[in-house]
């Protein structure tokens, strides 16, 4: 069966990773020296998510002929497996076993997978399984669906800052400006068309809206925003239309394209033609601490996602409730070492250069500059959480820590001499 889970619940309720499905997906031959690309959708349960990759699995499957939708309008709607009803349906993450190969701008071929994971809030899972779900998802994928109904409320924006947050914690060794790739907000059901249009030119412009900060934003709105432009390479948003009372009334519809609307139809069309053209994927990429960005092939891919899975769901991850608060403190006080370091590194690249030594006035102008480095360093280092809480963190540099580095200076020996000398010098000379 093309649809494989790789990753399920264990009798006990624990995620567990089907290592050997996954090696055989990603080393296959064909596979395991390309470079590999993740399309994913993720969001709320019950919301039409695999419903939208079968029908992205049907366009490769006419490949991706314009008239994709006008042919076999009678076929069911097949591939991961999709169902009416309340109850959420999809577990865990399913991969489509099948590469469906694409060529890159230099001609290049890319096999992209197509990834259907579970509903977000479904009552019946964990708020820790859900944020392994949706981190891992976020942290494989060259683009990742977010698929919402209605509109794009702030607390959607808070959830995807926390997952993506999360993520970010077990890939800290990682050296990228974004650690996220595409994102695409995919609106269903969208109504208000005299505001904002269906398609990517009324979704962006409603993202904008969005995304704009105002003074009357509170701090926290503020910052989510911010992190979140920041956390990936590309955001955009596309509104969709309702498919048509078909999809709730009627138990016997199978997703036959016959029965759903036109105006549906068309921007699906626009959609599914856009995100999986050849000029829109692009193979996951890891960038090294060389500054060197690599794709990743089938075989990087399979110890990639398996070493995620892993730290995701070890025990150094901190509890998901506790994540925050710890995470703010640990990210602080990393980067205060840091800015101890460059004081102490600043002051010894001074003394290196000079040859007599300093007056007091100069002793203070070379702590002040030093002080000056270490808080730059400080300020510039990559931190979890809100600016308020890393000003908290600054403060203790500039009272405590800092100042209590220049009374030891002041009181090692060798700077006791130093200073007994230049004493010495001025009294004598
Ligand atoms: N209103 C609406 N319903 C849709 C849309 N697309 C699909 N559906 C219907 O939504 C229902 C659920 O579809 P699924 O694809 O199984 O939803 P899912 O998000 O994968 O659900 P979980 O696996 O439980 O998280 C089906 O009855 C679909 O016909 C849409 O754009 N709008
Ligand atoms: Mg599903």
């Amino acid at each position: 069966m093309p649809a494989v889970q790789v990753v399920s619940f264990d009798q006990t309720g624990h995620l567990i990773l089907n290592l050997i499905r996954l090696q055989e997906i990603f080393t296959r031959a064909d596979v395991k020296n390309v470079p590999v690309a993740i399309l994913s959708v993720a969001g709320d349960f019950r919301k039409g998510k695999s419903f939208l990759l079968n029908f992205i699995l049907r366009y490769f499957h006419h490949d991706r002929r314009d008239n994709w939708l006008r042919v076999n309008i009678d076929e069911k709607l097949e591939g991961f497996h999709w169902t009416d009803g309340a109850e959420a349906d999809t577990t865990g993450i399913w991969l489509w076993s099948e590469p469906l190969m694409m060529k890159d701008i230099n001609g290049g071929q890319v096999a992209l997978f197509l990834m259907d994971t579970q509903g977000a809030f479904d009552s019946k899972q964990s708020l820790e399984d859900t944020t392994r779900i949706f981190a891992l998802t976020g942290m494989i994928s060259s683009v990742m669906i977010f698929n919402l109904k209605k509109d794009l409320q702030r607390n959607n924006l808070q959830d995807l800052h926390y997952f993506t947050e999360y993520g970010k914690i077990a890939m800290q060794n990682e050296t990228e400006t974004h650690p996220f790739e595409k994102l695409i907000f995919l609106i269903r059901d969208w109504e208000h068309i005299d505001d904002y249009k269906w398609g990517f030119r009324g979704g962006n412009d409603y993202l904008k809206k969005i995304f704009a900060t105002s003074e009357e934003q509170d701090d926290d709105s503020r910052q989510v925003r911010e992190t979140l432009r920041a956390n990936f390479k590309q955001l955009d948003c596309f509104l969709l239309p309702h498919p048509g009372d078909i999809v709730w009334k009627n138990v016997e519809f199978k997703g036959e394209i016959r029965h759903l609307e036109k105006d549906f139809l068309d921007e699906l069309n626009d959609l599914i033609s856009i995100i999986a053209s050849d000029a829109n994927i692009e193979a996951k990429s890891i960038c090294f601490e060389n500054g060197i960005s690599q794709p990743l092939t089938g075989e990087r891919m399979f110890t990639y996602f398996s070493e995620y899975f892993t730290c995701l769901t070890s025990k150094e991850m901190p509890p998901v409730e506790e994540l925050f608060d710890l995470t703010v403190d640990m990210h602080n006080r990393a980067a205060m070492d840091l800015a101890v370091e460059e004081f102490e590194e600043f002051l010894k690249r001074i003394n290196e250069n000079i040859d007599s030594p300093p007056s007091v006035d100069e002793f203070k102008h070379m702590m002040d500059l030093a002080t000056g480095a270490a808080i730059e360093k400080f300020l510039n280092a990559k931190k979890m959480g809100r600016n308020c809480d890393s000003e908290k963190y600054l403060q203790m540099l500039i009272d405590d820590i800092i100042p209590a580095k220049i009374k030891r200076k002041l009181d090692e020996k060798e700077l006791v001499d130093f200073f007994l000398k230049r004493l010495r010098t001025c009294c004598w000379s």
